[in-house]
């Protein structure tokens, strides 16, 4: 293939990972916005950097005309989650999508790979519209915990250090410490409820407040220099007693004061 072309080739490639990424990223933003605890922890996107794809291509006999039919993972996203059980819940939501469609499963979480790797592997069809038309691209979608993303980062970068010759200390190192992320992961998980519940409040709570904030701000062009001070006063001294119910109280009422000037401004225009 002419050097010339990669950029023409790999384009719908970049575009995919950055629809998808976006995607992802705004369900994480749905379920924070719900006051929800999000499966998905973070969202990353890369397409295979084009000396990347020659190896892989030497080392699996793909011929160059052919990489975009046998190569699945030029574009990659990378879906990391706090517990390996939201893992499941990540692959069920993507399974639920109407707007890719899976067409190969790995998981690697129930059947480790000999070097230590976990991580569920998805491989999707993405419909992407470009100038010449409607592209059906591959993207390979790798969803793991935190700590399998630690340790997969830092194996890889050996493996690209040693290449074939990782030397069999580093190795059996790297076997334990992926045996050490399984037993975190499995004791992180059974506190998960339990963090769960505290990132759920701590999400309400932090909604709650963005909410009675923009309430005042909307109040500054309808009510009087002294209401809002008062309110404001009010606001800050409910915020130090720490009280859930009372803040929610509070809201609650800002939000039925905010209608009423709402329903006065409204009138002023009639
Ligand atoms: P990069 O640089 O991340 O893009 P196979 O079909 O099994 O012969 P293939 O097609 O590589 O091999 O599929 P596989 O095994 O599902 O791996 C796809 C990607 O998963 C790899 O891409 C890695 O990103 C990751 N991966 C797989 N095994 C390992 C591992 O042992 N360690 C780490 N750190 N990552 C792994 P690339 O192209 O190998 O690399």
């Amino acid at each position: 293939m002419e050097i010339q072309l990669w950029r023409e080739v790999l384009s719908p490639y970049e575009l995919a990972v950055q629809e998808l990424t976006v995607k992802f990223e705004h369900l994480m933003k749905e379920y924070k916005e719900q006051g929800m605890y999000s499966p998905i922890e973070q969202v990353t996107g890369r397409v295979k950097s084009i000396s990347s794809i020659l190896q892989k291509a030497q080392k699996k006999n793909i011929p160059l005309d052919r990489i975009q039919e046998e190569m699945y993972d030029i574009a990659g996203v990378r879906i990391i989650c706090q517990f390996v059980e939201d893992i499941e819940m990540v692959v069920e939501m993507i399974r639920k999508r109407s707007d890719m469609k899976i067409v190969d499963e790995r998981d690697y979480v129930s059947h480790v790979k000999d070097s230590g790797y976990r991580s569920y592997h998805l491989i999707v069809a993405y419909e992407v519209e470009t100038m010449s038309g409607t592209q059906n691209i591959c993207v390979e979608i790798q969803v793991r915990t935190l700590g399998m993303n630690f340790w997969a980062i830092i194996e890889h970068s050996l493996q690209y250090k040693y290449q074939k010759n990782m030397p069999e200390h580093i190795r059996k190192k790297l076997l334990k410490a992926a045996q050490a992320i399984v037993v975190l992961d499995s004791q992180l998980s059974a506190v998960r409820e339990e963090i769960m519940d505290a990132q759920n409040s701590f999400q309400y709570q932090t909604n709650m407040i963005a909410d009675i904030l923009n309430n005042i701000q909307n109040l500054y062009h309808t009510a009087n220099k002294r209401e809002i001070a008062k309110i404001q006063d009010e606001f800050y001294r409910i915020y130090e007693m720490n009280d859930l119910e009372k803040l929610q109280r509070f809201s609650r009422e800002l939000d039925i004061i905010a209608e009423g000037y709402r329903a006065q401004a409204l009138d002023h225009e009639e």
